[in-house]
């Protein structure tokens, strides 16, 4: 027999969205005439939008056609690679630092490969929950105490701090997550609060894994789309980025990361070229069909799409905020995110979630899944259908479950 892997037997809990689904799956059983709404986990609801269904369905044809069937193309299509850097990246970069991929999460996943175990760790606390699990995983996260995993540095993002944490904790040679607009919190990085990042990360010669993956939703155009937009960040950080949230590719699965040729590692290597080696060994490119239906989004009709699809979830977050300020709940978020961030002080995450899941018969997320700074939070997803959303809102103001 083998031994199990010693990583993975360390991970204190099961991932937390399977936690979820698995309670609401239980009270769906012992309650069969529920109609359960979800505000929970972050999947798109809406389907996708005609001028970019029509790029999947182009691509599905040229799979059909013997002139233009295509095979492995792991690179990705240097046509989108171009138009990612057109669209998102003001062309600053060459089309060999643009990396395709089937999604964010893969390639974070793929990331701590390209780190290994001996890495130092910081994370924004509260975070998505990949960052800290991949890193025990990967063997990088060390024990686990009732403060946490020994071997990651929790930056802990509160009301207190207007959630942007305390950079000096962060130690020399780190790896550093940052997500804006963050997950769970929906808070996002100001111009001068990423420029304190790149500068600490400079200092410190750590590198960041900027999280971008809710770029689309912001709409206050002062606030950085990119940790690109600040100068330096091109020797200090990577970005991940993807088609999930913006054009409803969760299930399509379509992203890419950015990999600088000026980012180096202590001893001068290139990290560009290492992330080339691990992508070449570890992935064979992504969906030709969705490469495809990825152009069509980045052309001007696909975009006033992703702009139409995201202006509804913005929507549904403010039907949410809305109901939350009128029953008196601090929150944040939900302006420049699909997240809204509801503190309930005194009260376990866990148990707020059960509550709300008990009378109202909706399904939220637990703060305290996102880590410890998240306990006595609850995150509210504006991603659902209208009426769902209405719905939900009409029971939390109506219903006695606080
Ligand atoms: C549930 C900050 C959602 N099963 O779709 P991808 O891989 O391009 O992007 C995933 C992703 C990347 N980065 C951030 C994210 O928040 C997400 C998606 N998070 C959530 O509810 O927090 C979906 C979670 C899914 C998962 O585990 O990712």
């Amino acid at each position: 027999m083998l031994k199990r892997n010693i990583h993975i037997a360390n991970l204190k809990a099961g991932y937390l969205f399977p936690e979820i689904a698995r309670r609401r799956r239980d009270f769906a059983e012992s309650h069969p005439d529920a109609k359960i709404i979800s505000l929970g986990v972050g999947n798109t609801t809406e389907p996708l939008l005609p001028h970019i269904c029509e790029g999947l369905v182009e691509g599905a044809r040229r799979l059909g056609n013997v002139k233009t069937y295509s095979g492995y193309m792991d690179e990705g299509l240097e046509e989108l690679r171009v138009l990612i850097n057109n669209v998102f990246y003001n062309s600053q970069f060459a089309a060999d630092e643009i990396f395709i991929s089937d999604g964010a999460k893969c390639d974070i996943g793929r990331l701590q490969t390209l780190f290994g175990k001996d890495v130092k760790t910081a994370v924004q606390d509260p975070s998505y929950p990949v960052y800290v699990d991949g890193s025990v995983i990967s063997g990088a996260a060390g024990a686990w105490d009732d403060s946490g995993y020994s071997g990651i540095t929790y930056l802990p993002c509160t009301p207190e701090n207007e959630y942007f944490p305390d950079l000096s904790v962060i130690k020399t040679g780190s790896l550093i997550y940052f997500c804006s607009p963050n997950n769970p919190t929906g808070a996002v990085a100001a111009k001068d609060q990423l420029s304190l990042l790149v500068k600490r990360a400079l200092e410190t010669n750590s590198i960041i894994i900027f999280d971008a993956a809710y770029s689309e939703y912001i709409r206050d155009s002062s606030l950085p789309k990119t940790i690109y937009a600040i100068a330096g960040a091109e020797n200090c950080a990577i970005e991940v980025n993807s088609f999930s949230k913006s054009a409803g590719f969760t299930g399509v699965r379509l992203g890419w990361s950015i990999v600088p040729k000026t980012l180096k590692f202590s001893g001068g290597e290139s990290v560009n070229a290492d992330w080339a080696r691990i992508q070449s060994t570890l992935f064979n490119g992504a969906s030709n069909i969705a490469q495809f239906g990825a152009l069509a989004a980045l052309s001007g009709e696909g975009r006033k799409e992703l702009t139409a699809l995201t202006d509804f979830y913005l929507e549904n977050a403010r039907l949410i905020q809305n109901a939350a300020q009128q029953l008196s709940i601090e929150c944040t978020g939900g302006s420049n995110s699909p997240y809204i961030w509801a503190r309930f002080p005194g009260e376990e995450s866990w148990d707020v979630f059960k509550r709300i899941l008990e009378k109202c018969h909706i399904v939220t997320t637990p703060g305290s899944g996102f880590g410890p700074s998240g306990e006595s939070f609850i995150r509210f997803s504006a991603f659902g259908h209208r009426e769902s959303v209405e719905e939900a809102c009409k029971r939390l103001l109506t219903v006695n479950w606080r």
